[in-house]
C-alpha cells in the first residue's frame, strides 16, 4: 500500500476501474468490510483519510475526533487498499476556498447537525472528482449520509456508482463507532438501549403498530435527538440518535426492502 498527502502525487498512481473508500480514520470493522468490498468489485482500491473540518459543528468535536494514522495505514493495508489517500486540511481547503454543495431538505441528521451534510457532501465531490471511482463505498451505519450522496451523485451527475454496505455491530448489538471509545464502561451499557429500542421498534413495524413510538418508550433512559422513519432507494429504515454522557450516537434498522 502507498501513503499519498497531495492530489498531484495521487493522480499518475490512478488506473483502472477504481473503488473509493471515503473515511475519517479510527478505522474498524465497519470500515474493513467497506475496504473488503471495494477489493472484490475494483482493480484499484483508494480509501481516503480525512478529518473533514467543514462537517464538525462544534469545534471540540472535531479536537475529540480520534487520529492514529499509523494504526490506520495498518487496516487499510490489511484489508487490500491500494492507495491511502492522507491530505492535509490545506490541499482540500486551500486559501480561496469559496465553492460549497448545498444540501435541501435533510431532516433528522441535517436538522440536529446544520451545515452537516453540506460539508459532507462537498468533500465527498472533491474526492469523487480527484479519484474518479468507478464505485464508491458508503456504510448503512449512517442512512441519511448515504441518501445524501446518493442523491448528490444523481443530482449533479456523477458518472459512479454508490454502494451502501450493512452496519457492523459489536456481538451484543451495538453499531461500531469511532465514538464509541469515548464512552465509559457505564456508559457502553447504556448506549445498548439504543440498538434494543431500533429492534423493538422493528418488532412493532412487522405487528403493523407504530415503529418510532416503540423505539422511544424502549430507550431506556436514553434522551432522543430524533427517531424518524428514512427512505433509502426503495428500502425504509428507522433511524435514531441519542446522546450517552458527551457522546451522540446514531444507528438504524432496515424495516423494509433491501439495501444495494
Ligand atoms: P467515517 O465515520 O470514518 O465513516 C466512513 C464510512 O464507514 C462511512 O460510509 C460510514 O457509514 C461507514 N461506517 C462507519 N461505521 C460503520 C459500521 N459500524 N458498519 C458499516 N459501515 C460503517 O462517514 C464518514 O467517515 C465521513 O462523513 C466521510 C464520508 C468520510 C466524509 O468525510
Amino acid at each position: 500500500m502507498k501513503t499519498v498527502r497531495t492530489i498531484d502525487e495521487l493522480r499518475p498512481e490512478l488506473a483502472g476501474e477504481i473503488g473509493l473508500v471515503p473515511t475519517m480514520g479510527a478505522l474498524h470493522a465497519g470500515h474493513r468490510a467497506l475496504f473488503a468490498a471495494a477489493r472484490r468489485e475494483n482493480e484499484l482500491v483508494v480509501a481516503s483519510l480525512f478529518v473533514n473540518p467543514a462537517q464538525f459543528g462544534e469545534a471540540t468535536d472535531l479536537a475529540a475526533y480520534p487520529r492514529d494514522e499509523e494504526a490506520d495505514a495498518r487496516v487499510a493495508e490489511e484489508s487490500g487498499v491500494d492507495i491511502l489517500f492522507a491530505p492535509t486540511a490545506g490541499e482540500l481547503y486551500p486559501d480561496g476556498f469559496r465553492t460549497w454543495v448545498e444540501v435541501d431538505d435533510t431532516g433528522a441528521e441535517g436538522a440536529a447537525r446544520p451545515g452537516h451534510f453540506r460539508g459532507v457532501a462537498t468533500v465527498c465531490l472533491k474526492l469523487f472528482n480527484i479519484v474518479r471511482p468507478a464505485r464508491a463505498y458508503f456504510g448503512q451505519k449512517d442512512a441519511q449520509q448515504a441518501v445524501v450522496i446518493k442523491r448528490l451523485v444523481r443530482d449533479l451527475n456523477v458518472d459512479l456508482k454508490v454502494r451502501v454496505l450493512p452496519t457492523v455491530r459489536d456481538p451484543d448489538g451495538l453499531a461500531l463507532s469511532s465514538r464509541n471509545s469515548r464512552l465509559t464502561p457505564e456508559q457502553r451499557a447504556q448506549a445498548i438501549a439504543l440498538p434494543r429500542a431500533l429492534e423493538q421498534g422493528r418488532e412493532a413495524y412487522t405487528k403493523g403498530s407504530d415503529a418510532v413510538a416503540a423505539t422511544r418508550s424502549s430507550l431506556n433512559g436514553l434522551t432522543p435527538d430524533y427517531v424518524e422513519l428514512i427512505e433509502l432507494d426503495g428500502a425504509t429504515l428507522l433511524a435514531s440518535a441519542v446522546r450517552v454522557g458527551p457522546v451522540r450516537l446514531i444507528d438504524n434498522v432496515l424495516l423494509k426492502g433491501a439495501l444495494t
